[in-house]
């Protein structure tokens, strides 16, 4: 893929890495279950690594009205879905949002989202100062049934 990048876009590319450099995360395999006509809200799931101590706290995507960072909890004996204002990002280690667990919902789903597209999205993060941060990123969509990338 870099291979294609002609060298202005490196140089460009590698510049924002570097200015970005202060709250650095990897994000890796990020995936959106697939919706079906008139549905009104999908997951994102993705695996978030921080270079040093950070939170993911919000993101957004052209695709939904709202995105919200979600936390599966019991609720008496239910098991339920809710917002939280951060997901901390300790440093080095490998957080999952994963079916079942830390999520990233798309409210007020403007189409339906079929397997095989992309859906970009842009993940908000702030360092330990307070610095926010932002990384786009294209979500591959995978089948309803899908619980894994
Ligand atoms: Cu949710």
């Amino acid at each position: 893929m870099i291979a294609r990048l002609s060298s202005a876009a490196l140089a460009v590319s590698l510049f924002v890495f570097s200015t970005a450099a202060a709250a650095q995360v990897a994000v890796e395999a990020p995936w959106v279950r697939a919706s079906v006509a008139q549905q009104h809200a999908t997951g994102a799931f993705m695996r978030l690594t921080a270079q040093r101590d950070t939170r993911l706290v919000g993101a957004r995507s052209p695709a939904a009205e709202a995105v919200e960072v979600h936390e599966m909890a019991m609720e008496g004996q239910m098991m339920r879905m809710r917002q939280i204002a951060a997901l901390p990002l300790p440093r080095g280690r490998s957080i999952a949002l994963a079916p079942g667990g830390y999520h990233i919902m798309l409210i007020g789903l403007r189409r339906a989202l079929r397997p095989g597209e992309r859906v970009p999205m842009t993940l908000v993060f702030e360092d330990a100062h307070g610095k926010r941060s932002e990384t786009e990123v294209q979500a591959l969509v995978r089948p309803l049934g899908a619980t894994g990338p």
